[in-house]
């Protein structure tokens, strides 16, 4: 095949959705090809490359279930794998099934128009190549536009700017610097303990603090290996079925249910088991407000009891943000961090950033001078690596505008009037709130049936029906209000991002729910899909 010739499926992304996509839809007998805007496979494994990234969900979870042979042989070698170690395994499924060959990496792609005519997506790439496709699936991330603030005097800065998911291949070094750190969401809190050993002196700006629990790390032992290996089966099947793609179970009484001792206890289980799967101490911990009370007051005891400074400890120490309502934080010594005599907590709260001036900071109090700036600010989530594609439907339809009052899906696969456009993690899936290596393999492993279907059938046009989109999209923000997510400003609901509109934008029923809900639709004929305009 010439290399620009049409492909059945042009998949855009190279991160675990994209890559298995490649794989799925070959074995299924289309051809694919996939345009990866980085120099390397990989996605979010590939450009958050800032020092103590690392996944907060288990590696033996975080991992392809696909093949049983590459899910046996695979190693992890600690409990949360390192970015370094997850970029190794992409790379290594990679090239373990010949991927390489339909991936095409340096490739970022500006536009993508469906072009009625022919019934095919029109693509193209920033270098001006162009690609066509019967199918364009967007494995664009959830997390991958960077947000870079919008600060009065940035560009004036003298000194290095780095954003967390723009980390230099070469790394850093910032032996003998001042550097300054914004932002303290995950990003953050992960880097700010490692930076703050490496520079000279660390000063945290901090506008917003995050609940973080600790994420209790280890090396896997040989133990460990063997178990897995003989686990791996049962857990990929309950993991498939549970809420967050994992085998977690939360305690089986409700928090209002327990004696306070057994509230205690629970706590204290959910707390060492690290991370994320705090939230989900109690059943009820994501939905009702007083059963999170109980989970906000044990953590903040726990981070209370290592700041030395109570004063530290109360900018640190979230108010009013029911914990979990933004993704809870997994560290590695992040509070302990502040006991530091080289490193400062500037909270932005009590003196907001004036300006960015060429050799530091300006607040409403001080002025602090810096070598380094690093950005921990986050992504336009879920919606941005879309909308910053010139993306356009039927009848020349924009994204952005389809858009405009929050986005709009079928299952989280399709938006009306974008014929044969497939989202993988898209607004209205699961995405980051399960497990979303499975995840994207469910997805995908749908998504290759629907696809089989339509070729059986002879169908060129695939489109959700808008009603149907609309009843998705209302069940989520419906399911979304009974939660606390809606209860605390955070990239979840877009709050982030100036002038973008709120809407929860994540499935919250969980991803065993997700499946069968899809599963139902695919046996109903497809329901709410329209097979070339029918
Ligand atoms: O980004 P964030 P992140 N002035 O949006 C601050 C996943 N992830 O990259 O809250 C000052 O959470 C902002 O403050 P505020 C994970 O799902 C996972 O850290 O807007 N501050 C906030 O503190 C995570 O949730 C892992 O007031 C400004 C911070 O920047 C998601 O990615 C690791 C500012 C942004 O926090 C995003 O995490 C890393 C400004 N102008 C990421 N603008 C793991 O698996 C923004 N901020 C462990």
């Amino acid at each position: 095949m010439e290399q620009n010739d049409p492909v059945d499926v042009l998949v855009i992304g190279a991160g675990f959705a994209g890559i298995y996509a490649v794989h799925a839809v070959r074995e299924a007998g289309f051809t694919v090809r996939c345009l990866e805007a980085g120099a390397g496979v990989g996605g979010t494994w590939y450009f958050n490359r800032y020092p103590g990234a690392r996944c907060d969900v288990e590696s033996i979870d975080y991992s392809y279930s696909f093949d049983d042979v590459l899910q046996q042989e695979w190693k992890w070698s600690e409990r949360y794998a390192t970015q370094p170690e997850i970029l190794a395994y992409i790379n290594h499924v990679v090239e373990r099934f010949g991927l390489h060959r339909d991936i095409r990496l340096n490739c970022p792609v500006v536009a993508a128009h469906f072009d009625e005519h022919v019934t095919m997506w029109r693509v193209r790439a920033e270098s001006g190549e162009e690609h066509s496709a019967r199918y364009l699936f967007c494995a664009t991330g959830s997390l991958s536009a960077v947000n870079k603030p919008d600060i009065p005097g940035i560009d004036r800065f003298r000194g290095r700017m780095i954003h967390t998911a723009r980390w230099p291949e070469e790394g850093t070094g910032f032996e003998g610097m001042r550097v300054g750190v914004i932002g303290t969401g995950s990003s953050g809190i992960q880097s700010i303990p490692i930076l703050a050993r490496e520079a000279e002196h660390l000063t945290v700006f901090q506008r917003t603090p995050n609940w973080s629990v600790p994420a209790f790390n280890r090396p896997l032992t040989e133990a460990d290996q063997t178990r897995i290996r003989e686990e791996y089966p049962r857990r990929r099947r309950v993991s498939r079925a549970s809420s967050g793609g994992s085998v977690h179970v939360p305690q089986p009484k409700n928090a209002a249910d327990c004696t306070p001792s057994e509230r205690e206890q629970a706590l204290e289980r959910g707390w060492r088991t690290g991370g994320v799967l705090f939230g989900k101490t109690f059943p009820d911990q994501y939905t009702n407000l007083a059963a999170n009370g109980y989970a906000s007051r044990f953590a903040e005891r726990k981070i209370r009891a290592v700041i030395d400074d109570p004063a530290t400890a109360d900018i640190l120490i979230p108010k009013n943000q029911p914990i979990g309502a933004k993704r809870i934080c997994t560290d590695s010594g992040y509070y302990e961090t502040f006991n530091r005599a080289d490193v400062s907590l500037v909270d932005l709260r009590a003196e907001p950033i004036r300006a960015v001036t060429e050799t530091g900071i300006e607040t409403d109090r001080s002025r602090f001078e810096l070598d380094v700036l690093v950005f921990a600010t986050g992504f336009d989530a879920m919606t941005g690596a879309l909308n910053r594609i010139d993306l356009r439907g039927a009848g020349g339809r924009r994204i952005q505008d389809a858009w405009q009052d929050g986005p709009v899906t079928y299952l989280g696969y399709q938006v009306p009037a974008f014929p044969n456009l497939f989202l993988l993690n898209g607004p209205g899936s699961p995405s980051v709130l399960a497990n979303m290596v499975l995840t994207s393999e469910a997805q995908v492993d749908w998504l290759v049936t629907l696809l089989r279907t339509a070729r059986q059938q002879g169908t060129k046009r695939i489109e959700a029906r808008s009603d149907a989109a609309e009843k998705w999209t209302t069940r989520i923000d419906e399911a979304a209000e009974e939660t606390i997510f809606v209860h605390t400003d955070s990239w979840y609901l877009g709050s982030n991002i100036a002038g973008k509109p709120r809407r929860f934008m994540m499935y919250p029923l969980g991803l065993g729910n997700y499946r069968k809900s899809c599963d139902e639709i695919a046996e109903n004929d497809y329901e709410g899909f329209m097979f070339d305009g029918h």
